[in-house]
């Protein structure tokens, strides 16, 4: 793991002084803008950041209280955040983890791409394909409710889903290594998402939503 101690001209220099990245169109037919930018980190960043991430933040099964019964996740997630960043997910308070200066680093150039700022990031790992995420919206009360949440996604490409809340239109596309997803007001109002399971995939998966908490 040559990369892992030796290669912070990665994260100062790759991605966005040498490219110009672009937001895509609207993937949503209506009541919410969602754009898929892919490609954002070349394989190698992708690699890169993965691996560090895998062991420089402190992974944790998700603990949800559903139908007033205690839930243990297989699927990791991290909570990271400034100190005032405390988050209630499904019945359960999160105190955030540190910045890691990868995570500061990554969370600035998104905040470049989307032109908005973060203060906060949920990460999820994914061991396989057995892993998923159900259906929801990211609009927790302590969630900004106008500011954007961007979503990059490192690892095995996986199938993403949105069900619009009224008519359940549905509208899916695959999330691949180095993407980013970037879903912008009022996309949480009208849409839930999801991250569906499948027997096809083997190999694990990290993605990281940076969020504005209200503080
Ligand atoms: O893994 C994903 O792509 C989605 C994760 C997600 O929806 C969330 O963290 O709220
Ligand atoms: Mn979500």
């Amino acid at each position: 793991m040559a990369l892992a101690t030796s290669t912070p001209s990665i994260m100062q220099s790759s991605l966005f002084d040498s490219k110009h990245v672009e937001c895509g169109l609207n993937i949503l037919p209506k009541d919410g803008l969602t754009e898929y930018v892919p490609n954002l980190l070349s394989e190698h960043e992708s690699t890169h950041f993965m691996r560090r991430l895998e062991t420089s933040v402190v992974w944790e099964p998700e603990q949800l209280i559903m139908f007033g019964k205690k839930i243990i996740t297989r699927r990791l997630v991290a909570w990271v955040g400034d100190p005032n960043c405390s988050y209630t997910y499904s019945g359960v308070k999160k105190i955030p983890q540190a910045w890691t200066s990868e995570l500061l680093s990554l969370k600035n150039q998104l905040e470049e791409l989307v032109q908005s700022n973060f203060n906060s990031c949920l990460l999820n790992f994914y061991h396989d394909g057995d892993d998923g995420m159900g259906w929801h919206s990211d609009d927790e009360k302590e969630l900004d409710p106008v500011a954007p949440i961007a979503s990059l996604s490192l690892g095995a490409k996986r199938k993403f889903a949105f069900r619009h809340k009224h008519d359940k239109t549905i509208v899916s596309l695959y999330l691949e290594n180095g993407s980013t997803l970037i879903m912008r007001s009022p996309t949480q109002q009208f849409w839930q998402h999801a991250l569906l399971k499948t027997k096809a995939v083997s190999s694990p998966r990290i993605n990281l939503t940076f969020r504005k908490i209200l503080t």
